[in-house]
């Protein structure tokens, strides 16, 4: 354990080191509308941290759909979804990395703490390559390995075990009220960015985290 007490800090992807939150959004929106189905922002924060196939799922519902789909014909509806994704990934570049969030890496790196990733994404490489922080990670938890989806603490435990950290002593940064919920299941301190009820520590934007008020606001809390 480092000086802070604190054994690991375990990121989300999507939403808090890039915004490609937004497009998931446009994917799905575009998906659909293709359905005849439709969806806004609001409807959305619902897909945050869920997984493709129950965002799929929760769409169909929305448009009252749910039982006229086979798996197979739902399963062509995910991968065309997640072919406008990629569509928008191309676009990506490092200049896309949210405000603060390099400076806040370098911070806990250079207290000596590692740093984790754990996003239920299939494409975390790809974002993470075209951002270049393949590197900044010392452990990202496999998304294609993971049974439950966000609220389920199962991704950030995955984390901190890849890590050697004790859950209890960890942070963890979400933009979404389902990953919330599955950091403070995992019995770790929850950095939320947006109005997210159950953080532990809230701010507005990225680039409001800043590392000295987080190890403040843990210390007090633990
Ligand atoms: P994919 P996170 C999540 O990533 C997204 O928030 C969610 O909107 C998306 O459906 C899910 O990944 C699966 O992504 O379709 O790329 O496998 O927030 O856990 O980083
Ligand atoms: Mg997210």
């Amino acid at each position: 354990m480092n000086k802070n007490g604190i054994e690991a800090v375990v990121f989300d992807l999507d939403g808090v080191i890039t915004d490609t939150a937004h497009y998931h959004y446009l994917a799905w929106k575009q998906l659909a509308e293709e359905l005849g189905i439709k969806i806004d922002e609001k409807f959305n924060e619902r897909l945050k941290g869920v997984s493709r196939m129950d965002s799929l799922e929760l769409i169909l519902q929305e448009g009252n759909r749910q039982d006229d789909f086979t798996l197979a014909e739902k399963e062509e509806m995910a991968g065309r979804k997640n072919l406008h994704y990629c569509d928008f990934l191309k676009e990506l570049t490092p200049s896309d990395v949210l405000p603060g969030i390099l400076e806040l890496i370098a911070d806990i790196k250079a207290d000596g703490i590692p740093i984790g990733l754990a996003s239920v994404s299939k494409n975390a490489e790809t974002v993470l390559n075209a951002l270049q922080l393949q590197n900044e990670f010392d452990y990202i938890a496999d998304a294609a390995k993971i049974k439950k989806s966000k609220p389920d603490p199962e991704i950030f435990l995955t984390a901190c075990a890849g890590l050697g950290a004790n859950p209890l002593y960890s942070i963890g940064v979400e933009d979404a009220a389902a990953g919330i919920k599955a950091i403070k299941a995992s019995g770790m301190f929850a950095v939320g960015v947006g109005n997210l009820e159950g953080s532990d520590l809230q701010v507005t934007a990225t680039k409001e985290l800043l590392w000295d008020e987080i190890k403040a606001a843990f210390t007090t809390e633990r």
